[in-house]
């Protein structure tokens, strides 16, 4: 018997979009934060295109995840896009907070909690990135550790990023991943890399020799119900990295500016991300957009590998 493609009730699909879900074609999820408080504008709205763009050029349709005006869009038009890009009284949305953007009908861009939350209901298992949340350095003193984290453990999808953001206590959060029974490894490399940088200094828990060993690990580990998510981590290209020791002093002064300041929160990655670019005189942003669409070209090969069922 044919497997009928449900659409859900709640989903307001692209026409690229649908088709593909209705024709089984890959397809790669982009989520929305990272263009209204990841990125200035309007370098978060060329990004976003791109991102689309080299997601197309791989035969694979890319779906942009966000919420605007209280409905849940499974894929955005240019023109919704610069909304995105441009409104910069969006909320910041992870899961728990679907609910509420929906009944007031707001417009809320999703996080990569948000968006996997969003995916799941529409059956897209492959999310691009460009560095997930995590562990905040000082988590003993606020407790505050993104809600990615935890989503991505209540997910069965594959999250292509280039590892935890750099701002982040990165040994402890690989630690809760691990606890939390998430797939973690790094693409052609060893070491676990640091967003900016190519290596944060920590071992991998797994090296992903190929595309071909990617696909075939997610397909096992759905075979053997295993439910948690995997995060398949890709270093930033050479090309843009900006070494650790170059970065650290300018994430410890945001970091002081941030404590002074008292930011907390969910506004707390957005300042320190805005301040590093000040600090780098952009060439961090430079390093972020690059690594992005670095993995939105990963996860349209994995998607290719994949196939739809
Ligand atoms: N990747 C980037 N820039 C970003 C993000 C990811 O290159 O701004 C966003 C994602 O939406 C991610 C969020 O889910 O940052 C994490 O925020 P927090 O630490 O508040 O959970
Ligand atoms: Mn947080």
């Amino acid at each position: 018997m044919l497997n009928q493609v449900k659409f859900h009730y709640l989903l307001e699909y692209s026409e690229e979009g649908r088709k593909a879900l209705t024709n089984k074609k890959p397809l790669v999820a982009l989520e929305t934060s990272i263009i209204s408080q990841g990125l200035p504008y309007p370098y978060n709205y060329e990004t976003a295109l791109s991102l689309e763009e080299r997601i197309r050029e791989q035969g694979v349709v890319p779906v942009t995840i966000g919420i605007l005006h209280g409905k849940i869009k499974i894929g955005l038009t240019p023109d919704e896009l610069k909304v995105f890009a441009t409104d910069r009284n969006i909320h910041k949305v992870n899961a728990q907070d679907i609910p509420i953007t929906l009944s007031k009908k707001r417009t809320g861009a999703t996080t990569v909690a948000g968006t996997l939350a969003c995916a799941k209901l529409a059956a897209i298992e492959i999310l691009a990135t460009g560095g997930i949340g995590g562990i905040h350095r000082d988590f003993d003193r606020t407790h505050d550790m993104s809600s990615d984290l935890q989503q991505i453990a209540n997910t069965k999808a594959i999250v292509v990023c280039s590892g935890v953001k750099a701002i982040l206590d990165i040994p402890k959060t690989l630690e809760i991943l691990e606890t939390l029974g998430v797939m973690v490894g790094t693409f052609r490399s060893d070491k676990f890399p640091a967003f900016w940088s190519r290596t944060s200094g920590m071992e991998t828990p797994l090296r992903l020799s190929s595309v071909d060993e990617i696909a075939s690990i997610f397909s096992l580990s759905k075979e053997v119900q295993h439910t948690q998510g995997f995060i398949v981590a890709n270093p930033v290209p050479s090309s843009h990295e900006i070494p650790q020791n170059t970065v650290e002093p300018m994430i410890e002064e945001s970091l002081a500016e941030a404590r002074k300041q008292k930011v907390k929160g969910k506004a707390l990655t957005p300042f320190l991300l805005d301040s590093i670019y000040r600090l780098s005189a952009g060439q961090s942003m430079q390093a972020n957009i690059a690594l992005v669409k670095n993995n939105a070209t990963l996860a349209a090969h994995i998607a290719l590998k994949l196939g739809r069922k």
